[in-house]
């Protein structure tokens, strides 16, 4: 298949052009290089050293022996969407290229409309384009788990049935996201489904969990290959940061009570899930499917413990501690949402978390130095209230005896 990555520069972007690549697929891609961008403007930099895009291109051509087609721009300017695709005329697109943080989003104004407007618009760049020029194109695009928010009931794949008033029909399920980048990604899911129901596009909206992981197997030994890692309070999720953490002796931070549940998935089971995506397309013009992709749900604690296990195995001297928490959002709840579809289609989640942390803790001990560089990044000053002020600590956390201190209560039923 003919594969435009927009965005394939940054975490999630440059992986997936390699497990294309290595798949025989025809990847091409945009990037504007925003997110170096804005991770300097956090004042950190990836743990990984990456190469300018000219090496990366490079370092492609020779482990692949096909070219990678780059263009140089912004999604956002609609001319150069409409080159990229007349030029390049995809089968599928995978739109990336928007900004994935929520503290980013929550820093102030400017921020908040950035983030919304560069979401929504690169999507509306990307659907217009796709409905002129190449209207078979199959759109995968990034959504996010967060969309839905933590409700006290299960959490169905984008839609589920509804009885009301003695009727009954099948609606989206309700949308409770937790920052403007997160109400982004509902925006654009929202204009996605009407684009197909007005135009007759096939789109596939992949709803994913926190994502973690330094590499895929694809990346091999070659320096120019690396995955880009961010630490730092608004591109570092949350095992990143832990595993970071870990290898500078720096305490792993947990936000609050701890018992905050999401979905979680290594970066290889994401690029696995949206390749099943891309190559199992949907059939019918106007068709609109939501995927739920998460390899298993935990609880931070549960994660800081398990990086605490892996990391004292390798010798590492590993602390938890309590911040207070810089976001808005529930502490403990309810957490059941379903992911039938990719499973369906084929998905083998990896599922050895302590064997993902491993790796990890190898990769990011070789680029200690760097994280250190930057210790200062590691504590948030972004916080949900608008202030912009160093959370503070709260206590050192004793894993024995955590739950029962701050009284956790959170419902541990799996799917
Ligand atoms: N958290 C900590 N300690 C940290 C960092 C985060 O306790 O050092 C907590 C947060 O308070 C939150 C949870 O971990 O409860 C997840 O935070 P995160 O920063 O790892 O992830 P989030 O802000 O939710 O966003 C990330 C990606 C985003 C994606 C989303 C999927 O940055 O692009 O959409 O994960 S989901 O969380 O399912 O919405």
């Amino acid at each position: 298949m003919r594969i435009f990555v927009a965005g394939i520069d940054g975490y999630l972007g440059w992986s997936l052009a390699l497990y294309l690549g290595a798949r025989g697929h025809e990847v091409g891609g945009a990037d504007n290089f925003f997110r170096r961008q804005w991770v300097e403007e956090m004042g950190s930099w990836s743990a990984t050293p990456i190469p300018p895009m000219q090496d990366r291109v490079r370092a492609f051509k020779k482990r692949f022996g096909r070219e990678l087609p780059f263009w140089n721009g912004d999604l956002r300017e609609y001319p150069l969407v409409e080159q990229m695709i007349k030029e390049f005329q995809p089968d599928a697109l995978v739109h990336l290229g928007e900004c994935p943080s929520a503290p980013y989003s929550m820093v102030d104004v400017q921020h908040a409309v950035f983030v919304q407007t560069n979401n929504i618009v690169t999507t509306f760049n990307l659907l217009f384009a796709i409905r002129d020029l190449r209207p078979n194109c199959h759109l995968v695009k990034l959504g996010t788990m967060g969309e839905y928010g933590t409700p006290d009931i299960d959490i169905p794949e984008g839609f589920f049935e509804i009885e009301f008033r003695g009727r009954r029909d099948t609606l989206p399920f309700p949308r409770q996201a937790g920052s403007w980048y997160h109400w982004s990604k509902v925006h654009g899911s929202n204009n996605i489904m009407f684009a197909c129901r007005n135009w007759g596009l096939r789109a596939t909206d992949v709803m994913q969990g926190v994502v973690f992981g330094t590499r895929i197997d694809e990346i091999g030994d070659e320096p120019a290959l690396l995955s880009r890692f961010d630490f730092d309070q608004c591109f570092g999720t949350a095992v990143n940061r832990y595993c970071a953490q870990a290898v500078i002796g720096h305490p792993l931070t947990l936000f609050g009570k701890g018992g905050q549940r999401r979905g979680f998935l290594p970066l290889r089971d994401s690029m696995q899930c949206l390749t099943l995506a891309l190559e199992n397309p949907p059939q019918r013009p106007g068709e609109y499917r939501v995927f739920n992709q998460f390899e298993e749900v935990y609880d931070l604690i549960s994660l800081a413990q398990k990086v605490q296990k892996v990391a004292r195995e390798m010798e590492l001297k590993v602390e938890i501690v309590r911040l207070e928490n810089p976001r808005k959002e529930l502490e403990e709840h309810y957490y059941r949402p379903d992911h039938k579809h990719l499973f369906d289609l084929g998905y083998k989640p990896s599922r050895d978390v302590e064997a993902e942390l491993r790796i990890m803790l190898g990769d990011l001990a070789r680029y200690r130095d760097r994280i250190d560089a930057r210790r200062d990044v590691l504590i948030p000053d972004i916080r949900w209230n608008g202030k912009r002020e160093k959370v503070r600590w709260l206590e050192k956390v004793d894993l024995e005896d955590y739950q029962q201190k701050v009284g956790l209560k959170a419902d541990r039923r799996r799917n």
